[in-house]
């Protein structure tokens, strides 16, 4: 979901409005709440439009109204830069880093599938690589493709090549949610074999990630985290439903395996106890669902204050217009971390003309005015929406668990 301001002088700008699986509700919330008070206003007023529609909309808050906001916000940035003629990054205080460290999405249907895929990475120039692997028993797990990443197939190749498995899942075949089941016993068994295997093939420089995905319980989370302590992970990301924040001080209890959190949080209200209190090191939350870069700034500053470093969503899901704005930001951010890297599918390349490139493990905003990424709404044309739902989990005995 993209949204294009434009100004009466002719200028245009981009911003991202993708909320997977949702979309159509940030589509509804622009254009009957949002458009009609944005003709006629000035461009300009960056700020004064963010408090207008984040104070305004008197119910605060929540992913389609921030995520709508942020689509304005960096739409009104993306004009500001091509008026001033500035690369975003110039305009949020200049280059604080030459690249930006990415992480790509290397996976298996067993560890020796998914170590094999990570020394693909590895060959690729990255030097950092988040690893899921199949779990014994569990059909369809989050971050494994079932027909597996194609022998063969590039690192970073495109989420089609790999049957969605940069994103996380295979898409269902309907519009409505694909059904998987969830045991963490046999989880929790596999992933710390899996890292101890992806250290002895790969040694120790390469940073690896993994991603638990929402699905452990505070205790369960406290013990993957202690296991996984031996392999020195990057982080683990989502280890238990972060809303619930004080969770996180039972696995802070166990285990110094670095924590990152976020993706699905859509304010600074979500994550202040996690920062405040030091439970988290890197925090997710990306420009697309958290209010732009207007907000998502003020949370930048808020980390730093706490050595808590960013680390943006990126998974395909989130559009090109995301990742340039994405980019730009964290080449101007002090406490920067990693910018998860999922390459977008060919078709998706062709809609977003880009100056961002990825380049010996790191990612390169590029120097146009702007953020740099542009919209062919010709190709566009040519790929209807169709409405597609995230998939859900269960447990064995059928109750609802987090996918
Ligand atoms: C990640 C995320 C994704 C999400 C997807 C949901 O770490 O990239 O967890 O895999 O599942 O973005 O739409
Ligand atoms: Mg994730």
């Amino acid at each position: 979901m993209t949204l294009k301001i434009e100004t009466r002088s002719g200028a245009y700008g981009l911003g991202d409005a993708t909320l997977n699986g949702r979309e159509l509700a940030v589509a509804a919330y622009l254009e009957q709440h949002v458009v009609p008070n944005l003709i006629g206003r000035d461009a300009g007023r960056i700020e004064d439009t963010w408090q207008f529609l984040y104070r305004g909309a008197y119910w605060r808050r929540g992913p389609v109204t921030m995520t709508a906001i942020a689509a304005v916000d960096v739409a009104l940035w993306d004009i500001l830069g091509k008026l001033a003629g500035l690369p975003l990054y110039r305009l949020l205080g200049g280059r604080s880093r030459e690249g930006v460290l990415a992480y790509g999405h290397a996976s298996g249907r067993d560890i020796e599938e998914a170590s094999a895929d990570t020394g693909r990475y590895i060959e690729a120039g990255y030097r950092a690589v988040r690893v899921q692997c199949g779990i014994p028993g569990l059909k369809k797990p989050y971050g494994v493709p079932s027909s597996g990443s194609a022998p063969g197939t590039k690192p970073g190749a495109d989420a089609a090549t790999r049957t969605g498995a940069g994103s996380g899942y295979e898409p269902a075949e309907s519009a409505l949610p694909a059904e998987t089941f969830w045991s963490a016993a046999p989880y929790l068994e596999i992933v710390p074999r899996l890292f101890e295997r992806l250290r002895a093939d790969h040694g120790s420089e390469i940073e690896l990630l993994h991603d638990a995905h929402h699905r452990l319980t505070p205790v369960e989370a406290a013990r993957l985290a202690r296991d996984l302590e031996p392999y020195r992970l990057f982080w683990l990301e989502d280890a238990t439903p972060a809303e619930d924040q004080q969770a996180f001080e039972l696995i802070r209890q166990h285990s110094v395996t670095p924590l990152a959190v976020g993706e699905v949080f859509n304010s600074m209200w979500d994550c202040k106890h996690l920062i405040e209190a030091r439970l988290i090191d890197y925090i997710r939350t990306a420009i697309v669902h958290a209010g732009g870069i207007t907000h998502v700034r003020r949370l930048a500053d808020f980390a730093a204050l706490h050595q808590v470093r960013t680390g943006f969503h990126g998974a395909t899901d989130l559009s090109p217009v995301c990742m340039g704005a994405a980019l730009h930001f964290d080449t101007w951010v002090p406490n920067f971390g990693i910018q998860e890297y999922m390459p977008h599918t060919e078709q998706t390349l062709e809609v977003f003309p880009r100056d961002y490139r990825f380049h010996d493990g790191q990612l390169h905003c590029g120097e146009r005015p702007g953020h740099g990424v542009d919209i062919d709404e010709r190709a566009a044309a040519r790929f209807p929406y169709s409405p597609k739902q995230l998939p859900i989990a269960r447990l064995p005995d059928g109750s609802m668990w987090d996918w």
